[in-house]
């Protein structure tokens, strides 16, 4: 059946309206998806089995202060099954790709392997499929989900015992890094988030930050090339369990990045929920030369909710367009939600992503500043709020026609049909 709704001639007839239209208040579309398609976005393998990993059968999330909910059939067992979930998705967005893995996605065949005891060669098979793909690979440490994370506390652990062995397992995947780095000839990004944090008021924060940043010390001691792997620290404001204290708390990442030459991580679900990350790119970006950004969406708290094209998004896009950070802003996926089909998840967070830096893109800011410049705010205001309803979905799906990628609502289809023919069989 042709999909007429859908049809290349339809969509390039619009696209062509929609560049004309963009072209009379001065703004080059196709400058636009040049810019746009040289933004690598990193895609989380975790939404596609719920955080579960595959250290052993049945792995799933335990602790951490994060939280799936939701029972959809049909999420990936292994590591096959996972890749070919994300080629499905990869093929449904357009590029360029990026996948970040978690360390509990390693290969650790029959006898597996302790944390603290993981290798590049658990990776190889990850290498290898990135290689053929030119995917690029991100890394992260896993520091949750393990009897050793029961506590509510890994790196600043008031336990040596404890804080080695989480110290032993970051090591190791900063050398996982810097192996994925070299392999890939571009920097893996290995990022560190850590649970760490007490339910009820505790009595001494300050141990547990002393311990934090010594431990951190000792991880960071081992010198990678950066031209292999950058070291990115992610901070949280509270989790399930950690609701009156969290050790890494925005203001010990910042302090400890800017002091050791680090990358900061700012988690769109992290902060206050009246904050906003957006607001805080041109003040970061001020002392460091670049930012991961976690592309995130908490629902009344820092629930991971699939990424839409909402304001805090638009706006994202839109300050880090505007500032002219493209080129020092890491952009990277995080989200789980295993009550909807998770392909879909995916697709959705990241084709949303892509539109809203899309958006931000086909913005008439030249027009916007002289308004600012010369004091005309209520046109300032009019223009910003006009050019939300330029045809930038024409220009979206021009791009996926492009990307050899469905343009608007057809890739869903295809997600529906793989549902039936893959997903549905698995056990
Ligand atoms: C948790 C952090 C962290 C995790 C992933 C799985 O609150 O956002 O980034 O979501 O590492
Ligand atoms: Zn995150």
């Amino acid at each position: 059946m042709v999909n007429v709704e859908w049809s290349d001639s339809r969509v390039e007839q619009a696209y062509s309206q929609a560049r004309e239209q963009y072209a009379a208040i001065g703004v080059d579309t196709d400058e636009a998806l040049d810019l746009l398609g040289r933004i690598p976005l990193s895609l989380h393998c975790w939404q596609g089995d719920d955080v579960g990993g595959f250290e052993k059968p049945g792995a799933g999330l335990t602790g951490g202060g994060i939280q799936v909910t939701g029972s959809f059939p049909g999420k990936a067992g292994n590591v096959d099954e996972l890749r070919a979930d994300i080629e499905q998705a990869f093929s449904l967005i357009p590029g360029p790709h990026r996948l970040n893995l978690h360390a509990i996605y390693g290969e650790f065949g029959s006898k597996g392997a302790e944390r603290n005891r993981i290798g590049p060669e658990h990776f190889k098979g990850w290498i290898d499929w990135a290689g053929s793909r030119s995917t690029g690979l991100d890394f992260n440490a896993t520091c949750f989900s393990h009897p050793l994370a029961d506590s509510g506390f890994t790196l600043s652990s008031r336990d040596k015992g404890i804080r080695d062995f989480w110290i032993e397992h970051v090591k190791g995947c900063r050398k996982i890094s810097a192996v994925m780095g070299r392999a890939q000839g571009s920097p893996c990004i290995h990022n560190l988030w850590i649970p760490d944090g007490s339910k009820d008021i505790p009595a001494d924060r300050w141990t547990h930050r002393e311990l934090l940043k010594q431990s951190l010390d000792a991880i960071y001691s081992d010198e990678l090339d950066p031209a292999v792997m950058i070291d990115s620290m992610e901070s949280k404001l509270f989790g399930l369990g950690s609701e009156s204290f969290v050790v890494g708390s925005h203001e010990f990442y910042l302090g400890y990045a800017l002091a050791k030459g680090k990358m900061l991580c700012l988690d769109l679900g992290h902060f206050h929920p009246t904050e906003s990350v957006a607001d805080k790119i041109s003040a970061i970006l001020q002392f460091f030369p670049t930012l991961l950004l976690h592309v995130s969406r908490g629902v009344r708290w820092d629930s991971d909710h699939v990424v839409t094209l909402n304001d805090d998004v638009r706006a994202l896009a839109e300050e880090i367009v505007r500032s002219r950070v493209l080129n020092r802003v890491h952009l990277a996926l995080d989200f789980f939600d295993a009550s909807i089909n998770r392909i879909g998840a995916w697709v959705i967070g990241a084709r949303a992503t892509r539109k809203a830096l899309l958006a931000a893109l086909l913005e008439p800011i030249e027009a916007i500043r002289d308004f600012e410049k010369n004091g005309d705010l209520f046109s300032r205001l009019a223009l910003m709020d006009e050019s939300r309803t330029l045809p930038v979905g024409a220009v979206f799906d021009h791009l996926c026609l492009k990307a050899g990628v469905p343009p608007g609502s057809a890739w869903l289809p295809i997600v529906r049909r793989y549902e039936e023919d893959v997903l549905s069989k698995r056990l």
